[in-house]
């Protein structure tokens, strides 16, 4: 059976990415942006956007749906209502709207934040705490409870994918460790689609980088194979200075975990 996919999030840096990727591979796509239309790539397409607060809007890009990739949301640090909105508020509509229309799989874009306070010594497995760098990272210790919770209770699949740093190139010290290569997100989100009886599992978004914090095993089960390492970028990056400050160099989430680091004295 040839699935319906969607994409929320689609004018994104991500969502750009997966729409023309998808698209290109002839998958049965449905792209959704937030306040803008999209212009089709290709005639005919479906495209569609607003707001996934509005419930209206989550049935417009659920229909007839069989797995939604969803990469939509605030994907900063940003003051804590608008986090709220987005990708609490939000994403609870959207697992709502997949009870409603039986979808059966959600792709959520979960956030190397969630665990951003571990030291960058540490190796971390999957089930390792969550060490929130900001109200961001919080939010996606939340997406990953709803995950779980939908699973559970409503037999709704989730792969959580803890994203690194996913741009097309790694250009910064820190990337060394956390880069996660366009084409490894598309191997790895072709998979996520593809592969039967996930059920509820967590990975970790990252290519096979030699220095990397995180410990993938448990994305075996996908089939995830990566074929990008940040360290064929490792001679150039190392020949310029590290961007971050001494206190982002010490965490994972670097200038997360900087970012109003207030210790009492
Ligand atoms: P982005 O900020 O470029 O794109 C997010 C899109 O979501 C935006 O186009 C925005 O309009 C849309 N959006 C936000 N709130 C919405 C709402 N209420 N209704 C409808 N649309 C809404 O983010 P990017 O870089 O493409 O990341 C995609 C996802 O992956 C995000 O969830 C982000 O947290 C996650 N992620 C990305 C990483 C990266 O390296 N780019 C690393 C870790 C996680
Ligand atoms: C993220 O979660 C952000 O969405 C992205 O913009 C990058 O900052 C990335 O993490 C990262 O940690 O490099």
């Amino acid at each position: 059976m040839v699935k319906k996919v969607a994409l929320s999030g689609a004018a994104g840096q991500l969502g750009r990415v997966l729409r023309k990727a998808l698209l290109e591979r002839g998958v049965n796509l449905r792209s959704a942006a937030g306040s803008h239309p999209l212009e089709p790539l290709v005639d005919g397409e479906d495209v569609m956007h607003g707001d996934l607060r509005d419930p209206a809007v989550v049935d417009r890009l659920m229909q007839g749906v069989d797995v939604l990739i969803h990469m939509a949301g605030t994907s900063v640090e940003r003051p804590l209502p608008e986090i709220i909105e987005n990708n609490l508020r939000g994403l609870v509509e959207v697992y709502e709207g997949a009870r409603r229309h039986g979808v059966r799989r959600i792709i959520f874009a979960s956030s190397n934040h969630a665990i951003g306070m571990h030291s960058v010594e540490d190796k971390l497995a999957l089930d390792c705490e969550f060490r929130p760098d900001g109200f961001y990272g919080l939010s996606k210790m939340w997406g990953e409870g709803i995950a779980r919770l939908y699973w559970d209770k409503h037999g709704i699949e989730s792969v959580c994918i803890r994203i690194g740093s996913c741009v097309e190139k790694p250009a910064e010290f820190r990337h060394l460790s956390t880069w996660f290569g366009f084409e490894d997100l598309l191997h790895m989100i072709d998979q996520a689609i593809n592969v039967p009886d996930i059920g509820y599992l967590v990975v970790w978004g990252v290519s096979n980088n030699t220095r990397s914090y995180w410990d993938n095993a448990g994305a075996a089960r996908l089939g995830y194979r990566p074929r990008q390492n940040a360290e064929d970028y490792a001679a150039e990056i190392l020949a310029k200075s590290n961007p971050l400050d001494a206190t982002a160099q010490r965490y994972q989430g670097g200038s997360f975990a900087s970012y109003d680091y207030t210790p009492l004295t």
